[in-house]
């Protein structure tokens, strides 16, 4: 994963070594290079703001100083490194959410059609199966949505509570809850993936919410939405806690979790890296970072 934005950083690093050998680094020789990066940045999805960001980093690391050639490598690992590092967050303790949450804890998955959503439900009931979980089937909406719930119910061993088709998926979070609560257990709630042009559907999503008053609500994009997810990161905004990307282990690009990143200005909390139950990982910002940089 994230080879192409590895390239467009290497590529960035040869040109300004090619340039250093030649002669000092001044902003004619700079800025076609700094513009070359940013295009390559934005063609990873990186977002518009943090492209900049990192292209001011490097002009202020780069001009005028006297880079020698050997360094030019580092000199850009470092700027990136800057940038992103403050940029990323990965302070989100999911664990210790759960541990203060009123009982039972309650977790909301909300987010775009296709983005990820039942099987991170299905990843996060099997990673806390230990503390007891049950599912609750919120999507009532798409066709084949609550048999797909079931069918990791039974491969996993974990209730679902589900209604029928069509009814009110805040009725079906009350019951997960109420479930939850009798056993002891966490509700993992699956939700509709809806757009911010389905209207109905994100009116029903804000009063799920405001009936169950989850505890934790994760955002759940997928790497490969690129750009889109800044469009995703708008429609919920104010509805989520932290992030979750997937389907990492496809995405050659990276800059979903740096776009949502920058522009939600919330936590990461997990990245899917596959379609097995176990392909689910905490995000870390210097393990990120290091693999574009590597
Ligand atoms: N490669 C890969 N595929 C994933 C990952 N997470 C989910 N998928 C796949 O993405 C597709 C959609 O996943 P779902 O969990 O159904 O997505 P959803 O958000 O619930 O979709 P809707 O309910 O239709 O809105 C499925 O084929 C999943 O197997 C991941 O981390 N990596
Ligand atoms: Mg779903």
């Amino acid at each position: 994963m994230l080879e192409k934005f590895k390239d467009s950083v290497k590529d960035f690093s040869s040109s300004v070594k090619s340039k250093v050998a030649e002669k000092e680094l001044d902003e004619d020789t700079l800025n076609p290079l700094l513009e070359d990066l940013r295009l390559q940045l934005l063609q990873n999805n990186v977002s518009l703001e943090a492209a900049e960001a990192i292209e001011e980093e490097l002009r202020e690391k780069l001009l005028g100083q006297e880079v020698t050639r050997g360094k030019v490598q580092e000199t850009v690992d470092e700027a990136v490194e800057e940038v992103l590092l403050e940029l990323l967050d990965d302070s989100f303790d999911f664990e210790q959410r759960l541990d203060e949450a009123e009982d039972p804890p309650t977790v909301f998955f909300i987010g775009f059609n296709g983005s990820g959503k039942t099987t991170t439900v299905a990843k996060m009931a099997r990673k806390l199966k230990d503390r007891g979980v049950v599912m609750g089937a919120g999507d009532t909406f798409r066709a084949a949505s609550i048999e797909q719930l079931e069918e990791h119910g039974e491969n996993l061993d974990v209730k679902v509570i589900s209604h029928e088709y069509e009814s009110d998926p805040a009725a079906v979070g009350y019951d997960t809850v109420e479930h939850a609560e009798n056993e002891g257990k966490v509700a993992l709630v699956d939700t509709a993936g809806r757009s911010h042009a389905d209207q109905n559907l994100m009116n029903e999503l804000d009063k799920m919410i405001r009936v169950n008053e989850p505890d934790v609500t994760f955002l759940v994009v997928d790497a490969l939405a690129g750009n889109d997810v800044l469009e995703q990161a708008e429609a919920y905004e104010g509805m989520f806690d932290a992030v979750i990307v997937t389907k990492m282990d496809v995405d050659e690009n990276g800059g979903a979790i740096i776009s949502i990143s920058e522009r939600s200005g919330k936590p990461v909390a997990f990245l899917g890296t596959g379609q097995d139950y176990d392909d689910i990982r905490e995000f870390d910002k210097e393990e990120f970072i290091e693999s574009i940089l590597e």
